[in-house]
């Protein structure tokens, strides 16, 4: 009689997902593990770039690095808003993207390939897709070493799971640019110019293989207090990573 009445009593916690102990730990394992890509220009940006998700519960710790950015927005180190994108095809758009012709892929241009935004990789605060434009809170300058740890949103972790996860990092030089990307205001962030928010670097996010080939690069930790930390790099991301990026963590860009 006893153990019956504790029965009715739990059932309707269950059914509404409330206990800790139930159904919960196998949706928040299901996108664990380390995803990784190399970031391609967009818009001819001539930047290079590398990305890594590395999920653990739902917890997600990124690093980015980036070469050949905007350096400079009126005179001040450029800020590169960044994101994962979900929701679309996974994938990074093409000029072939350039809906209006005007010789820029804007961020909205390319949501058919990357969808929209899943996760803000601000270096603090908000972690969300609200915080997307805010140019405050992103790593800024041509180059940057960006890592920072927080708890991943459900979508996000959903959209990795089923591959659709895509890195994009926005922010062109205009000079290097068609007139519009100066003289036309971006349809994300009106007081900007189209080239403050347009995708500069590009790269889908591909779960690495568990246990696969663990080169040894190992970071050199530089006033860090994480421990020592080793990226086993794949075969594919390790001939990327020839492009000359030094593997490290020094938090230049994280202040967090
Ligand atoms: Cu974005």
């Amino acid at each position: 009689m006893q153990k019956m009445k504790k029965a009715m009593l739990l059932a309707p916690a269950v059914a509404l997902g409330l206990t800790g102990m139930g159904a919960a730990p196998a949706m928040a394992d299901h996108a664990e593990g380390t995803y990784s890509t190399t970031l391609g220009e967009v818009n001819n940006s001539g930047a290079t770039g590398l990305a890594w998700v590395e999920v653990t519960g739902s917890q997600a710790t990124v690093t980015i690095q980036t070469k050949g950015l905007a350096e400079t927005f009126k005179g001040e180190p450029y800020p590169h808003v960044q994101h994962v994108h979900i929701g679309a095809q996974g994938t990074c758009p093409t000029m072939a993207d350039d809906a209006n012709g005007d010789g820029i892929v804007d961020t909205v241009e390319g949501q058919p390939a990357y969808g929209k935004i899943g996760t803000t990789l601000s270096l603090t605060g908000d972690t969300g897709p609200t915080a997307g434009t805010d140019v405050a809170v992103a790593p800024s300058g041509d180059a940057y070493t960006y890592e920072r740890t927080f708890d991943l949103n459900g979508a996000t972790q959903d959209a990795l799971a089923g591959g659709t996860g895509v890195v994009v990092v926005h922010g062109l030089d205009p000079a290097n640019q068609p007139a519009a990307a100066a003289g036309t205001k971006s349809n994300l962030a009106p007081k900007l110019p189209l080239a403050a928010t347009a995708p500069a670097l590009c790269g889908s996010l591909e779960m690495m293989p568990a246990g696969g080939a663990d080169t040894g690069v190992t970071s050199a930790e530089q006033g860090s207090d994480s421990g020592t930390a080793t990226i086993a790099l794949g075969g594919g991301l390790l001939a990327a990573a020839g492009a000359g990026y030094a593997i490290r963590r020094n938090r230049t860009s994280a202040r967090n």
